[in-house]
């Protein structure tokens, strides 16, 4: 369940949260094409509003689309060029978040991040940096709220033509709304984007999406695609079996964002004994070949959509594991979040200057990340078990071990991995790999495999209780 042909055979995505497009390309550059990730999420490039009057600059204000300018707060559209051609120059790709369900909210106007007027409030809707005025805005008349905002999850009508927390609903079922969305989605595809997560998916039509993409390019082929190569999606559909609206409606249109996953790993990090039922088909969840699985996002991991039982870096021990796990196990296409500190307060923005522009990132000399910035990512156990990923291609896991702390599997004849909750480990194990001598490539100590498959597995570190080995992986 791994295919992405924008990937080239990689297998794993990371989301730099509120990153500046110049720091992004350094990224690419340093890091993440030697880290064997395929390519990064990027923060909305569209224009979106400022907010400084009831909290300043909170990050969901790039969640308030003013026009599809590329000028926001991670930088201009030449930045957002020379990002795209620099990381695909290394073989890193680049994947949009896409706002189409929505403009700004119905009490906002003013200027936006690239220089555009609007003027959203009450009835007007006012968006010439588009243009969209307001015959392209969902009618009153077909949301039965009696708020207007969606308030029924239990009713696909209303979650889809309602105003979701009060933004401006995009008529998605007009041509001309249509055309404009895939405008904004193709010069991005000619610049050498790869592909795109579909924000509020689930409140919008999936003919509306399907409309869409009928209309989208090719990814170019300058940038190194093949010929033919349709962008990947990835739709964000918060399914928690609590609502009218499934993950399976979206099946044609690419990946399904899967966050009964974000509850099943939180819950098998914390009792191990249920991890090997962590892809639950039983529980409605996706099918692997439709999953996009992540451990927490931007959202739930600061109490927004759909948040509860969510591990985050703030448990730096058990979210390493969570993580590690994820990666090892063969369920969905994966994402990997890389986040800004922030405390009990979940409106703020990233690490900021005086002017609250947003801040560079700084990297240690032990290849870490400061000045605000978590960067789970670079994390040790974390990348190296995106190599593992890699290198273990679409094996099935097998000779399965739980003892309610000790987790371990192998994948095919190609990677064996192992984790522990509490304490350290010596113990031997079945590794289904061929007999020889492999490099555990979290702690680079060598593992000897018998010729029977067994192998003495020890991990010391408390602090990265982890152990991977592939065929052709070094630490
Ligand atoms: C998403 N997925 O479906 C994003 O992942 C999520 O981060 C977005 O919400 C949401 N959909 C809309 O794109 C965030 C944030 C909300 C915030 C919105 C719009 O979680 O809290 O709503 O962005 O900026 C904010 C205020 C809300 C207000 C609304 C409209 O928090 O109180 O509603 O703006 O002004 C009156
Ligand atoms: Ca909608």
């Amino acid at each position: 369940g791994l295919e992405n042909p924008a990937c080239d055979g990689k297998t794993v995505l990371v989301h730099l949260f509120e990153w500046k497009w110049t720091d992004i390309a350094l990224e690419c550059e340093r890091f993440l094409a030697s880290g064997g990730y395929c390519g990064v999420q990027l923060s909305p490039p569209h224009e979106h509003v400022i907010i400084t009057a009831e909290y300043p600059y909170p990050w969901w204000q790039r969640y308030q689309p003013v026009s599809y300018k590329l000028g926001s707060r991670s930088g201009t559209e030449e930045e957002f060029t020379d990002m795209v051609q620099r990381c695909n120059a290394v073989g890193v790709r680049i994947f949009v978040d896409g706002v189409i369900n929505h403009m700004a909210g119905v009490d906002r106007q003013g200027v936006g991040s690239a220089g555009s007027p609007f003027d959203s409030m009450g009835d007007n809707r006012d968006f010439p940096g588009v243009p969209y005025t307001p015959d392209d805005f969902t009618p009153r008349s077909m949301c039965n709220s009696g708020s207007g905002s969606v308030d029924n999850y239990g009713d696909p009508e209303n979650v889809r033509n309602c105003y979701l927390v009060g933004l401006a609903d995009l008529y998605g079922a007009t041509d001309y709304v249509r055309q404009k969305v895939a405008e904004y989605f193709n010069k991005m595809i000619d610049i050498g984007i790869a592909g795109f997560r579909i924000d509020a998916a689930k409140h919008m039509w999936p003919a509306d999406i399907q409309a869409v993409q009928d209309l989208l390019h090719d990814l170019n082929v300058d940038q190194g695609f093949p010929a033919g190569t349709k962008p990947f999606f990835a739709h964000e559909v918060i399914d928690r079996n609590d609502g009218a609206v499934t993950v399976q409606e979206y099946y044609g249109l690419g990946r399904v964002t899967e966050f009964r996953y974000c509850q099943k790993i939180a819950w098998g990090i914390q009792d191990p004994n249920q991890l090997y039922g962590v892809y639950d088909p039983g529980w409605g969840m996706a099918d692997p070949d439709k999953a996009f699985v992540f451990v927490d996002n931007h959202d739930n991991q600061r109490g927004h959509g759909g948040a509860g039982d969510t591990l985050t870096h703030k448990w730096p021990h058990d979210y390493r594991l969570g993580v590690a796990f994820t990666l090892a196990q063969p369920y969905g296409f994966t994402r990997i979040m890389s986040s800004y500190y922030f405390g009990d307060d979940s409106d703020q923005g990233p690490p900021h200057n005086s002017d609250y522009s947003t801040a560079n990132v700084v990297i240690t000399s032990d290849n870490q990340c400061s000045g605000g910035w978590v960067c789970e990512h670079r994390w040790p156990s974390i990348y190296k078990m995106v190599r593992f990923r890699n290198a273990v291609g679409n094996t099935n896991w097998e000779n399965y071990f739980c003892d309610g702390n000790i987790v371990a599997f192998s994948r095919g004849n190609l990677g064996f991995f192992a984790m522990i909750k509490y304490g350290t480990m010596s113990q031997t194990l079945q590794t289904g790999m061929p007999a020889g001598a492999y490099e555990d490539i979290v702690s680079c100590q060598t593992v000897n495999v018998n010729a029977d498959g067994t192998a003495l597995i020890s991990i010391s570190n408390e602090e990265e209780p982890v152990l991977a080995i592939c065929q052709g992986c070094t630490c």
